[in-house]
């Protein structure tokens, strides 16, 4: 009786093995990471919904080396141990592959759990250049770099703002204060710096810091930050009095920060990528994700190609092995929706254009 007792474990036992053997062999796993949820969450589901469409257009064409692709989320609310234990936790979950994080500071530590694990990242959207200074193989991202917006803002600030005295507010983040230190040395000589300011994210009340800004009389106030803080920055500067334009980055660019800072936010400036809707390449993006997603948000393109391009390498490489899969990446020659993708020997892409929009009426626009 015992004899068949153990004999019907194991054959329990071995169906379990079985089943669960099936699963992982039928299918890829990638991790797409970023702040899902917070105050920063309208940036999180932009980033998802792109990797969700280059996810479903290949599970439609049948997946990778034949397998389903399964796409596994990762919600780092913008905080980086968050962003440690959502790293951590893709390792134990075997992802091929990750697009993400979002935020600089997620970002950089959590590529130090990829790396030792010889997981392929890319960030879509982190853009402090420490990212891709740390000499891991395996970290790339498809968006450009801080030193080059900050030169950019820095130049326009002035060439065409013909700023004389400069105001700087970050939000003492990686991005935030990596951000505006590369603007105040694009400046050089240029102008003068009245003052440099941190705040703290999260709070409400940016009164003092924006009395105290105003009294230097800016022709022009810098910030280095996201739009949650950015909106409530403009919104109170104005409120006090203020009348310069800020300046900001890719970090202001969504349309929440119109939402936040009210009719105050038209003439502010900032730096990013070129608008796709006026790029060929991207129209069967926008038409594609406008249908199941409504309007992209500006990074949700790159999480987008990010993905594809990890898939693509996945595809190319024959395998999900770590190795094989950067190996793959590093290789790329890409011709996706934001055109024609190539990494130098850094992890970073060997083009990224910044142009110069301003919110006008409302709607953030490409200037000429
Ligand atoms: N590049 C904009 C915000 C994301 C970051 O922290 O880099």
């Amino acid at each position: 009786m015992r004899k068949w007792l153990v004999l019907f474990c194991l054959c329990m036992l071995a169906v379990a093995c079985t089943k669960k053997g099936t699963k992982e062999e039928n299918v890829i796993k990638i991790g797409a990471a970023g702040q899902l949820t917070g105050p920063e969450a309208v940036f999180g589901a932009d980033m998802l919904n792109g990797v969700k469409l280059a996810v479903e257009e290949w599970n439609a064409k049948g997946g990778v080396l034949g397998k389903k692709i399964e796409l596994v989320p990762g919600d780092d609310q913008a905080e980086p141990r968050q962003a440690v234990a959502v790293a951590n936790k893709f390792v134990t979950e075997g992802v091929a592959g990750v697009v993400g994080h979002f935020n600089s500071s997620c970002s950089i530590p959590a590529s130090d759990v990829y790396h030792k694990a010889g997981i392929p990242q890319i960030s879509h959207a982190s853009t402090n250049p420490q990212l891709t200074e740390q000499g891991f193989a395996n970290v790339f991202r498809v968006c450009g770099r801080d030193d080059q917006q900050g030169k950019v803002a820095a130049e326009f600030a002035l060439g065409r703002l013909k700023v004389k005295k400069v105001a700087i507010i970050h939000d003492k983040t990686t991005y935030g204060q990596g951000f505006a230190e590369e603007f105040q040395k694009g400046l050089g000589s240029g102008a003068q710096v009245v003052a440099f300011e941190g705040i703290t994210k999260g709070e409400k009340d940016y009164s003092p810091v924006v009395t105290k800004i105003k009294a230097t009389n800016p022709d022009a106030v810098f910030f280095g930050g996201i739009y949650t803080e950015g909106g409530l920055l403009i919104k109170q500067y104005k409120a006090v009095g203020g009348t310069a334009p800020f300046i900001g980055g890719d970090g202001i660019m969504s349309e929440e920060l119109v939402k936040i800072g009210g009719p105050a936010t038209d003439g502010t400036y900032a730096t990013f990528g070129p608008d796709t809707k006026e790029i060929a390449s991207a129209k069967n993006f926008n038409e594609a994700y406008r249908k199941k997603y409504g309007e992209p948000g500006v990074y949700s393109i790159y999480a987008y190609d990010a993905a594809n391009i990890l898939l693509q390498s996945i595809q190319k490489a024959g395998s999900i092995e770590g190795a094989k899969v950067v190996e793959a990446i590093r290789a790329i020659d890409y011709n996706g929706a934001l055109g024609h993708i190539q990494f130098n020997q850094k992890g970073d892409v060997k083009d990224s254009p910044y142009v110069v929009w301003k919110v006008e009426g409302g709607k953030f626009k490409q200037l000429k």
